[in-house]
């Protein structure tokens, strides 16, 4: 089914001079190196080829006058010339050579990943029919670590999916659904992720014997699969496992019966799975148990699993998602938006070189819109690694289209001014900017086991986006659009500049009908899903607007509020503390003002929200009447299931403006200015 395949289709290529051309180099594959990771890249080309081309390639033992060479470092030999200095273990060349008769395309990686890595490019190239003839391609990672977290717990159920069940667990114990997990493994290896911790960060009971010997050799297999494609496997782990697990009475970062009941089970783990990643903690947070129940602070927690770990290369993904959920709505001095920098930032310095502080885009979680976390670039001893959000929790829950690369590019390009102009938040993660030992970007996971993966079926262009983005966060996103749409769809073009119109406004249309400028959290609480105008105001959680007849935001300055801006470097710090500064779409979010503010755009807060509303919900619309024009330019089933989740969408935009309009006309008392009607 279209829809299983997502982006690696490998649709028939109709156009037969094309497919005449790839045939040249198609015909003859000599694979030179053998390891289960050439042999996936292998598998891949033939599958590839097989079906684009519909030739099977003969798998020759040593290049042919033409065709297709895959190759290492070690087995290149003088074939040809290769910069290998250049090159990351992570990164490949691919070249075309002709030479007389000879007509060759070689991929040549340093390591094998490399291989595996420029096979999905040439897949990539062919499926968006490509010129193969003068192929000169040298790519490395930006990033070295690419990352994805399953939310997945061990009864099936996945905390924030909305696509279905786990394809790992189902009552308590693994799937024997291992070609599910491999063709996952296929589609995030295409775009070139290189790690993925495969349970809940809230660990469980069930979970927390995921590092107990009968499960490990569960976890082994799958880990097994994911190694095939260059995906080395992470669990979450229980920070109290001593007590749940290892009979002790304490979990105690500094007890050396804590540590050493730590050091064994990283043996014991490693002789299930030698290259395991590590573990990623999620400690001292929504009710997690964590160092502080010892009165010990995050490093002592995160240095001793390091300790652990350290001496078979793991790593610890240590989380900054901490605070209080426990606070009084009142108290404006408890600001949630300060909480990670607070806990961390006095720490910098005493993490062991193998701990990566995990950071949430935002200091809120996943809004549609919020502040870059003032962490990024404050931490210049430490190694960070950027957290995003795939899955839809707060953007629509893969019911409503909200295509967020747009939304993380921005995040990438922010500039932190960590170590001046010019120190954006990618370079941070990228370790370029403090050369950290380990860094990196991570996504929690938007898949399940629905038959197209992601629930609406345009939700896997979030999943391809991000792994593209991981790679080279300077890839624009209309070239990662495109680039899906060709793969994805085929090579139509109405097909590409209507899908890619659709994808490129969503997250503006979403944000429009949903919480104003920055402010958030509108929602149901619990499951998140849909508008509720004062469903968190008066709870503990810290996620409040303070809207009252006079006006709405948070006042987050130094001058009047929370103080949270100084956690910005200056510029930063300056920008957002100044109402004249702040940009519109963070205005509430920095700041508390009456509803006649007059924005930059030149109308009242009070206005901006009445027409962003009535807007977003005739967008919405029109992605529906967009739709509507490809039909019989896409195959039904997925054509059909995008359109009903696009109706629905257009219909509970209604609700959203109706509900949030209504709700600050009362506040206010303040007219729509163009007399739309507005109370329900
Ligand atoms: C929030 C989710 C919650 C997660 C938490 C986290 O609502 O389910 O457990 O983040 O990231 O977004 O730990």
């Amino acid at each position: 089914k279209e829809s299983y395949a997502a982006w690696l289709q490998y649709t028939k290529i109709d156009d037969q001079a094309i497919a005449d051309k790839y045939a040249q180099w198609c015909r003859n594959l000599t694979v030179l190196g053998d390891s289960a990771v050439m042999e996936s890249a292998k598998k891949e080309l033939i599958q590839g080829i097989s079906s684009m081309l519909g030739i099977l390639p003969d798998s020759c033992s040593e290049p042919q006058q033409s065709g297709l060479v895959l190759a290492v470092k070690d087995s290149i030999g003088d074939l040809i010339d290769v910069d290998f200095n250049y090159l990351h273990d992570d990164g490949y060349s691919i070249k075309t050579v002709t030479s007389g008769q000879n007509n060759t395309i070689f991929i040549v990686g340093k390591k094998d990943k490399g291989v595996l890595y420029g096979t999905f490019h040439l897949l990539r190239l062919m499926q968006n029919r490509k010129n193969l003839k003068q192929l000169d391609i040298i790519e490395n990672p930006k990033n070295q670590l690419r990352m994805l977290n399953q939310w997945d717990n061990m009864d099936g159920s996945i905390e924030r999916g909305y696509a279905g069940n786990s394809i790992f667990y189902k009552d308590n114990q693994f799937t024997q659904e291992h070609n599910r997990i491999e063709d996952y493994a296929r589609l995030i290896a295409s775009v070139g992720i290189n790690g993925i911790a495969i349970n809940n960060v809230n660990v469980h009971q069930e979970e927390t014997n995921l590092i107990t010997s009968t499960l490990l050799l569960k976890v082994a297999e799958v880990a097994g699969i994911f190694r095939a494609y260059g995906i080395t496997t992470f669990l979450s782990v229980n920070y109290a496992s001593t007590i749940q697990i290892g009979n002790l009475t304490t979990a105690d970062p500094l007890n050396s019966e804590v540590q050493e009941w730590w050091k064994e089970k990283a043996e014991e783990i490693y002789s299930y799975i030698p290259d395991f990643g590590g573990f990623l903690v999620k400690a001292d947070s929504e009710h997690r148990p964590g160092p502080f129940t010892y009165g010990r602070n995050h490093a002592d927690g995160a240095n001793m699993l390091a300790e652990a770990l350290q001496p078979f290369n793991g790593i610890v993904l240590w989380r900054c998602f901490v605070y209080n959920c426990l606070q009084d709505w009142r108290d404006r001095s408890t600001d949630r938006a300060r909480a990670a920098y607070d806990h961390f930032k006095p720490l910098d310095g005493q993490f062991h070189s193998n701990v990566i502080l995990q950071i949430k885009n935002g200091p809120m979680d996943f809004q549609v819109r919020e502040g870059v976390s003032p962490l990024f670039g404050a931490m210049e001893k430490t190694n960070q690694m950027l957290e995003f959000q795939v899955t839809q929790e707060y953007t629509g829950q893969q019911r409503h289209l909200c295509y967020l690369v747009p939304q993380w590019k921005e995040i990438l390009d922010f500039d932190t001014y960590a170590k001046g102009k010019g120190s954006e938040v990618k370079k941070v993660v990228d370790g370029s900017l403090f050369q950290n030992r380990y860094c990196g970007i991570t996504a929690v996971s938007n898949i399940g086991n629905d038959y197209n993966w992601t629930g609406h079926t345009l939700a896997q262009a979030n999943l391809y986006g991000f792994g593209r983005l991981t790679w080279n966060p300077d890839l624009s996103a209309e070239s990662i659009t495109d680039e899906w749409i060709g793969q994805t769809f085929g090579d139509d073009q109405s097909v590409k500049e209507l899908v890619s119109k659709m994808l490129l406004k969503s997250w503006s249309i979403y944000e429009k009908y949903t919480s104003p400028l920055g402010v958030g959290w509108m929602v149901n609480p619990h499951h998140h899903y849909g508008p509720n105008v004062d469903g968190y105001e008066y709870d503990v959680w810290g996620t409040y607007h303070f809207a009252d007849w006079e006006g709405i935001g948070v006042d987050r300055t130094v001058k009047t509020g929370t103080g949270y801006t100084s956690q910005y470097f200056k510029e930063n710090a300056d920008m957002y503390e100044s109402l004249e500064t702040c940009p519109d779409e963070l205005l509430l979010f920095f700041h508390h003002v009456p509803y006649t503010h007059k924005l930059k755009s030149g109308v009242t807060v009070i206005q901006h929200i009445y027409n962003t509303h009535f807007e977003g919900v005739d967008e919405a619309e029109d992605l529906v009447e967009t739709w509507l024009q490809l039909k019989d330019r896409i195959d039904q089933e997925r054509f059909d299931d995008i359109l009903n989740k696009l109706q629905e969408q257009a219909n509970h935009s209604k609700e959203w403006r109706d509900i949030i309009n209504t709700y600050f006309y009362r506040k206010s008392g303040i007219k729509d200015e163009l007399n739309r009607k507005i109370y329900l």
